[in-house]
C-alpha cells in the first residue's frame, strides 16, 4: 500500500460530495455486484454516470458490443467486437493490446456454468471466512491505513470498519487480488450465452478503461468474473465510482490506499449508505413466531436470490411488539420507525438477523446474504478505536528507539 499524502483534502471532498451525490443518486439505481462471485443477471448495469473526480467519456448505451450470432465462432465474434469498438473510437493500439492474442477460456465458462447447486451452510461459510485470524489481521491492517480510512469516512459517511471489512472479505486485506486475466474472463463470459449481455457491458467498460490509459493491461488481473483491485471492482463500477483519493491524477485500485477506500466508500455512499444507521443485529424470535405473517409478498426487483430470503419491511417498534429481542443484551434498538427486514440465512434453526437499508447497500456490493453478513459482522469485530502507536510488525527487527 502506498502512503501518498492526500492532495485532495477530506475537507474539500466533504464540500464536493453533497454537490455530487444528488446527481449520482439520480443516475445510479442499480449496479453489478463486486467480488469473486459472479454478478447477478437480474442487476441491469445501466451505465450512464461518469465518475465524479476523473471525467471520462461514458457511452449511455450499454449495448455497444454486438451479441454472438448463432453458430458464430469466438474469433469471428471477437472480430465484430473489434469493429464495433473501432466505430466507437477505441484506438487500434488498444484493440491490438487487448485482443491480438486472446483466446476463449473454456475453464472460465465452466466455472460460471457449474456453480454448486447445494451451497455450504451459513454456519460453515462463516466458520471459514470469519476467523480469529481474519479479525486479528484486520485490526493490524486497519492501523496501517487509518489516515485513508478516516479521510474516506469523513468524505463519504461510510464507517472505516465497514471499508476494512469489505477489503478483508474481498482480497484478505489486499493480499490476494486474483490472477485471472480480466479481459479474457469477460470476453469468454460475454461469448458464452448464459449471461452475455451483462458481460458485454463489462467488456466494453474495460476496453474504455484501457483505452483511456486508466489501468495498465498488466494490472487487469482479478477474479474469474472480471473483478479487480483490492476491493474487487467490476469495470462498470470502476467507471462509475472510482475516485482519485490521493490526488495524483490517477485512480489506482491496486496500490493506493487513498484511492481504494475513497472509491469503495463512494460506491457505498452513492448507493444509499446512510451515515449513522447500523446494518442490523442478531435477534431471537419468540417461540411459535409466525413467519408466514411477515413474509414478503412482492418479488424483489433485483438481487433476487438473496432478497427473496428476507421478510417484509416492518418498523423496529413492530418487531418489538411481535416479541423479537436482541441476542446481545447491550444492543440499542434503532428508532421505532426504522424499517427492518428479518433474514435467517440457515432457515428457522439457525441465527436470525434484523437488517436495515444499509444492509441492502452491502448486498449491492455483492448479492449474497452470507457475504453481507460476513462483512457486517467483521466490521463490528473491527470497530475498535484505532491504535496509532501500535508497533508495526515490519519494524520488529529494528532495535527499539530509546527515548531519553
Ligand atoms: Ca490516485
Amino acid at each position: 500500500m502506498s502512503a501518498t499524502p492526500m492532495a485532495l483534502t477530506a475537507g474539500v471532498r466533504s464540500i464536493l460530495l453533497p454537490l455530487l451525490l444528488p446527481v449520482l443518486l439520480a443516475a445510479c439505481s442499480q449496479l453489478p455486484q463486486q467480488g469473486a462471485q459472479a454478478p447477478d443477471p437480474s442487476l441491469a448495469a445501466d451505465d450512464m454516470t461518469a465518475p465524479p473526480v476523473m471525467p471520462t467519456i461514458v457511452a449511455a448505451d450499454g449495448e455497444v458490443l454486438p451479441p454472438v450470432l448463432d453458430g458464430q465462432s469466438f474469433e469471428a465474434w471477437l472480430g465484430s467486437v473489434r469493429d464495433a469498438a473501432r466505430r466507437h473510437g477505441i484506438a487500434e493500439a488498444t484493440l491490438a493490446t487487448l485482443f491480438d492474442d486472446l483466446t476463449l477460456s473454456p475453464a472460465i465458462v465452466a466455472l460460471d456454468r457449474n456453480q454448486p447447486e447445494v451451497r455450504a451452510s451459513y454456519a460453515a461459510y462463516m466458520e471459514k471466512r470469519f476467523t480469529p485470524t481474519k479479525v486479528a489481521r484486520g485490526l493490524s491492517a486497519r492501523n496501517e491505513v487509518e489516515e485513508h480510512l478516516s479521510a474516506a469516512e469523513t468524505a463519504y459517511g461510510v464507517p472505516a470498519p465497514v471499508l476494512v471489512a469489505i477489503w478483508g472479505m474481498e482480497t484478505n486485506y489486499g493480499s490476494y487480488t486474483g490472477r485471472t486475466p480480466v479481459v479474457r474472463a469477460l470476453a469468454s463470459l460475454a461469448y458464452d450465452g448464459r449471461r452475455s449481455a451483462l458481460f458485454r457491458r463489462e467488456l466494453w467498460a474495460v476496453m474504455r478503461i484501457v483505452d483511456q490509459q486508466r489501468a495498465s493491461p498488466a494490472d487487469l488481473r482479478g477474479s474469474w468474473a472480471g473483478a479487480f483491485g483490492q476491493t474487487q471492482f467490476m469495470p462498470t463500477s470502476f467507471l462509475r465510482y472510482a475516485v482519485d483519493g490521493d490526488g495524483d491524477g490517477r485512480v489506482d485500485l491496486w496500490r493506493s490506499a487513498a484511492d481504494i477506500f475513497a472509491s469503495t466508500a463512494n460506491l457505498l455512499a452513492t448507493n444509499g449508505w446512510e451515515p449513522g444507521l447500523r446494518w442490523g443485529f442478531e435477534v431471537r424470535l419468540p417461540d411459535g413466531f409466525d413467519r408466514e405473517a411477515v413474509r414478503a409478498t412482492e418479488r424483489p426487483a433485483k438481487c433476487v436470490p438473496a432478497l427473496s430470503r428476507h421478510s417484509s419491511w416492518l418498523a423496529a417498534g413492530v418487531w418489538q411488539q411481535l416479541g423479537v429481542t436482541a441476542v446481545n443484551g447491550g444492543t440499542t434498538w434503532p428508532a421505532p420507525e426504522t424499517e427492518l427486514t428479518l433474514v435467517e440465512p440457515d432457515g428457522p434453526d439457525g441465527p436470525a438477523y434484523l437488517t436495515s437499508r444499509n444492509y441492502r447497500v452491502l448486498l449491492d456490493y455483492n448479492c449474497s446474504n452470507f457475504y453481507a453478513l460476513s462483512v457486517a459482522l467483521l466490521a463490528e469485530a473491527l470497530d475498535v478505536p484505532p491504535q496509532p502507536d501500535a508497533p508495526n510488525p515490519e519494524d520488529a527487527a529494528q532495535p527499539p528507539v530509546v527515548t531519553p
